[in-house]
């Protein structure tokens, strides 16, 4: 999918911010697949400004009225000692509401924090430990929100069941003939009926959290001088959801030694010490409020979530990248083999990760 917006759409939306393209340098922000994000400096203010893919939140309202919830939620906790980061504010606009339609599609701008960075790949077992426990303590902060004041706004997000049911689907359709570069993927996906079933029975009986579902390091904002995180951002998928979810995509994202589409397979390994860090520090960020159930839970989650995650990039890629933003036509299906490969090893890691994290 392209990933373009033009200084006319810009120039259209800066005003509900009080601002122009004349007066304001507008630059892009993050590696995001689906949302489009930029970071607007003025000389009266800067703020992050970002195009809702309205194609995969189909109900940016939503999005918007979520965050917000969240966000007083968090702000309550905050004022009681209780939640220690910072709740990111989404900007009401000139038409007193925080979403802008346009033609082009919807705006939303956030708070802009100074002093701060962003940092996009774990190199240390310390910034392990505060990733695990940024997102540890947000959905802690969370566990007594009621979570059915959330909308679900993508339904289905992290259910295994679903994602092979859209992939069966696609490849019936094969619409761009692509199959016949992928079968091997395919099969491979449907092969794992133990694992399938093991996750089916498990999703009946853990308890369902607010959980952040985008768990990546660069979700997280970093201060410049005490090097630590002060926020989490990125709320766009706070759904009701499992621990395992959140934990999995830690894992995910902080421990592979290649990138998500990185192509070297034979290079691949499971970076251990980041694991036990993620594992530690997650689990104690609960104080004790995690249950032995969903302490069990977090090995399966760090297979399910790149297994998940390499059903989807397989999928789109079947069905012609409309999803995830691509590079090239065979970044989703490079993507794909990186993340069933890096479930495959964790698969095979099985014990050794049982051990770490009931240790
Ligand atoms: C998407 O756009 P970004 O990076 O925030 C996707 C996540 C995937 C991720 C893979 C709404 O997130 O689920 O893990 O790409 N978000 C959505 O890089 O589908
Ligand atoms: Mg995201």
């Amino acid at each position: 999918m392209n990933n373009v917006v033009e200084n006319t759409a810009l120039n259209k939306v800066l005003p509900f911010y009080q601002c122009s393209i004349n007066t304001s340098t507008v630059s892009a922000l993050g590696n995001g697949l689906i949302n489009q994000t930029f970071l607007v400096k003025s000389i009266e203010q800067s703020f992050v400004l970002q195009k809702i893919n309205h194609h995969v939140f189909k109900q940016p309202q939503q999005v918007i009225n979520n965050a917000e919830l969240i966000n007083k939620h968090l702000q309550n906790k905050k004022e009681q000692g209780q939640y220690s980061l910072e709740p990111m504010w989404q900007i009401t606009a000139n038409h007193d509401s925080p979403l802008v339609i346009m033609d082009d599609g919807y705006w939303r701008a956030i708070q802009f924090i100074p002093n701060c960075y962003t940092v996009e790949a774990v190199e240390t077992k310390e910034q392990a430990h505060q990733v695990a426990s940024a997102f540890g303590l947000f959905t802690s902060a969370l566990s007594d929100f009621p979570a059915s004041k959330l909308d679900e706004i993508i339904p289905d997000f992290h259910n295994l069941d679903s994602r092979l049911a859209q992939l069966r689907k696609v490849i019936e359709n094969d619409p761009l003939q692509r199959l016949s570069q992928c079968q091997n993927l395919v099969d491979f996906c449907f092969d794992q009926y133990a694992f399938i079933t093991k996750v089916a029975e498990l999703v009946e009986i853990l308890p369902v959290q607010v959980t952040h579902n985008d768990t990546k390091i660069n979700n997280l904002l970093f201060n410049s001088e005490s090097k630590k995180p002060i926020a989490v951002i990125d709320l766009d998928t706070c759904m009701p959801g499992f621990i395992m979810h959140d934990f999995g995509d830690m894992v995910r994202t902080c421990c592979s030694t290649l990138p998500e589409d990185g192509v070297e397979l034979d290079k691949m390994q499971i970076r251990m010490d980041i694991f036990e860090a993620l594992s530690e520090s997650y689990i104690d960020s609960f104080e004790g409020k995690i249950t032995q159930l969903e302490q069990e839970s977090l090995v399966i989650g760090a297979q399910l979530l790149p297994f998940m995650i390499g059903i989807r990039f397989l999928t789109d890629f079947i069905d012609g990248d409309n999803y995830f933003h691509t590079k090239h036509p065979a970044h989703n299906l490079e993507r794909a083999k990186n993340q069933l490969n890096f479930f495959h090893l964790l698969n095979n890691a099985e014990n050794e990760l049982t051990h770490i994290v009931s240790a």
